[in-house]
């Protein structure tokens, strides 16, 4: 086997450090206790790992572990600077070191009126005057008096754009559907198959469609090349439309105006964000503009608002209740001192069913990293696997790993009691599932109530002792229960924002910038140099064979299509 090609000479000394040893220590004494006997012990332990934030309720009682694990957790947050790091963040710190840049997407829902300065300059009227032009514009679209080329009002909204400049506006456009202008539908294109926006163009007729191109950098290969398909398309199919009308149809939210000119979209359509904003961050920057026209801006402005409050939760309240601590230092428990490969994210709302999705990319692309800050090998587990899907069709799927498989998955739980839907019956039904999963995963099922329930069932004694070790649960699977009242545009914003601070906890706790992401730019610059290879037909940089040998399949099948 080939040693590492990477050795840098430095370790990071996280796992050396006072804290990290004690929960180490503390670890090897709680590893085996099974969450019933924590339950057993103290009768009122919902109430004592529970929190209220508004309309939300965190239930952590299902996690394993005492007083005296979440004493060195949050021992282990004020050891790293937890709080010293969160304040730098908010008042506009270059924090992200590799790249030089403030990171502040909480200055974008800051909703008051305090200042936010990056390099002396307030920024905070640069983010209002964009919010105006997003409401003068959004307005216009729902009202119906954005007139297209042919003098039609736009009824389809296409966000063409990927990664963070796709997944936050898609993933909100979902959930607040039911906030939802009746006579508007929005789309998402990102891949640059040709499959997805020819399926989607289909439908579509170009007097009434409006384009928004969002690309931070307005340089991104797949969403350009599914713009000036778009361009093609509208020029082709609309007629007697001319360059000119372009405008009617084509706006775009970037950070880079040179390009957006250069692409024929003329700049007084142009919504701007800035580079202290990062990709995965920006939904409530302009980038969240399908959202805000598709739900109205005031329950943009909602959305915006219910995150600043979690900010506020986040930068007022102790550690020791501190919903995006907790959630992150239980991240770090189990992923750092259990070796959790990987963590579920588990929404029983159908509209949060793009939730999963949208934390991947927060997560992954945040603190997806074996680098620590200073640049020295990360010698513990950073980021988790991050991965989910709406619960109640998971429990007729993969749930029964997480119930008897050999792994330890932590999973969130995220439900909201008020449906929009208006079957309460089903409400109950979803209630109920919920409800039981956590217990399951917590309670497990033993020997002996196995054995009854088979005896109950009139099994006969041969078969049901031959069926008995399949049919017994372990339990001892944590679970974080996050309900809140109902899905409004002031949850969701909370919500996300508790996501974002859990993953900034987690980052800062294992010396990581997750504010950049090398990763993502290493697949961009890959994938332009073998572009060059397949369209010139000549072999310009070397390969291994199996790059090589595919690269050649796929010339060759190219051919033929
Ligand atoms: C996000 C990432 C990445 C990025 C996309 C699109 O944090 O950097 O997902 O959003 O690669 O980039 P553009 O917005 O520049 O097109």
């Amino acid at each position: 086997m080939r040693p590492d090609r990477v050795i840098l000479n430095a370790k990071s000394p996280l796992i050396n450090t006072p804290a990290w040893m004690a929960l180490k220590t503390h670890f090897e004494r709680v590893k085996k206790v099974h969450m019933v006997e924590l339950f057993e012990q103290d009768p009122e332990r919902f109430s004592n790992y529970s929190l209220q934030f508004n309309d939300m309720l965190l239930d952590y009682s299902k996690n394993r572990v005492t007083d005296e694990t979440m004493q060195l957790l949050f021992d282990l947050a004020k050891q790293a600077g937890v709080e010293e790091w969160r304040d730098k963040m908010f008042v506009g710190d270059k924090i992200n070191n590799t790249e030089g840049r403030a990171v502040l997407h909480t200055a974008l829902r800051n909703r008051s009126e305090k200042p936010v300065f990056v390099d002396d300059e307030n920024v905070m009227p640069l983010v209002d005057a964009e919010l105006e032009k997003m409401k003068v514009f959004s307005d216009t679209v729902r009202n119906g008096d954005w007139i297209g080329y042919a003098g039609l009002p736009i009824t389809n909204i296409v966000n063409i754009g990927i990664g963070g400049s796709d997944l936050g506006p898609n993933m909100v456009c979902r959930a607040l559907e039911p906030y939802a202008h009746r006579s508007l539908r929005v789309h998402f294109v990102s891949n640059v198959d040709a499959s997805h926006i020819e399926q989607l163009l289909r439908r579509l007729r170009p007097e009434t469609t409006l384009f928004i191109v969002a690309s931070k950098t307005f340089t991104t290969q797949e969403t350009l090349t599914n713009a000036e398909t778009a361009k093609q398309w509208f020029l082709d199919g609309a007629g007697r439309a001319t360059e000119d009308d372009i405008s009617k149809h084509f706006v775009a939210v970037s950070t880079n105006e040179e390009k957006v000119k250069a692409f024929g979209i003329d700049t007084k359509n142009m919504f701007r964000f800035w580079d202290w904003v990062g990709g995965r961050y920006s939904l409530w920057s302009s980038v969240g503009l399908a959202s805000a026209i598709y739900v109205g801006m005031d329950n943009f402005i909602e959305l915006l608002e219910g995150a600043h409050e979690m900010d506020q939760h986040f930068q007022e309240t102790p550690l020791e209740e501190n919903i995006p601590v907790i959630l992150a230092m239980l991240g770090v428990w189990y992923g750092n001192f259990f070796d959790a490969e990987s963590s579920a994210v588990l929404p029983y709302d159908h509209n949060l069913r793009m939730l999963p999705a949208y934390l991947e990319q927060a997560d992954m692309e945040s603190n997806g990293k074996s680098v620590d800050r200073e640049g020295r090998q990360a010698t513990y587990s950073t980021g988790k696997i991050i991965w989910g899907a709406e619960g109640i069709n998971g429990q007729h799927a993969f749930y029964q790993l997480l119930h008897q498989g050999t792994r330890l998955i932590p999973t969130d739980f995220i439900a909201s009691v008020q449906s929009h839907g208006n079957h309460d019956n089903h409400s109950q039904i979803l209630a109920s599932n919920f409800l039981a999963q956590t217990e399951a995963l917590m309670k497990g099922r033993d020997i002996e109530e196995t054995r009854q329930q088979l005896a109950d069932a009139n099994i006969e004694l041969h078969k049901a002792e031959n069926r008995l070790p399949h049919m017994i649960f372990g339990g001892n699977q944590p679970s974080n229960s996050i309900v809140i009242k109902k899905l409004t545009p002031r949850a969701l914003g909370s919500l996300l924002a508790m996501y974002e601070h859990k993953i900034f906890v987690q980052g800062i706790v294992w010396n990581l910038n997750s504010y950049d992401q090398w990763g993502v730019e290493l697949g961009k610059k890959l994938a332009n140099d073998i572009l060059d290879e397949l369209e010139s037909d000549e072999d310009l940089f070397e390969h291994d064979s199996s790059t090589k040998g595919l690269l050649d399949w796929f010339r060759d099948n190219l051919k033929e299509s």
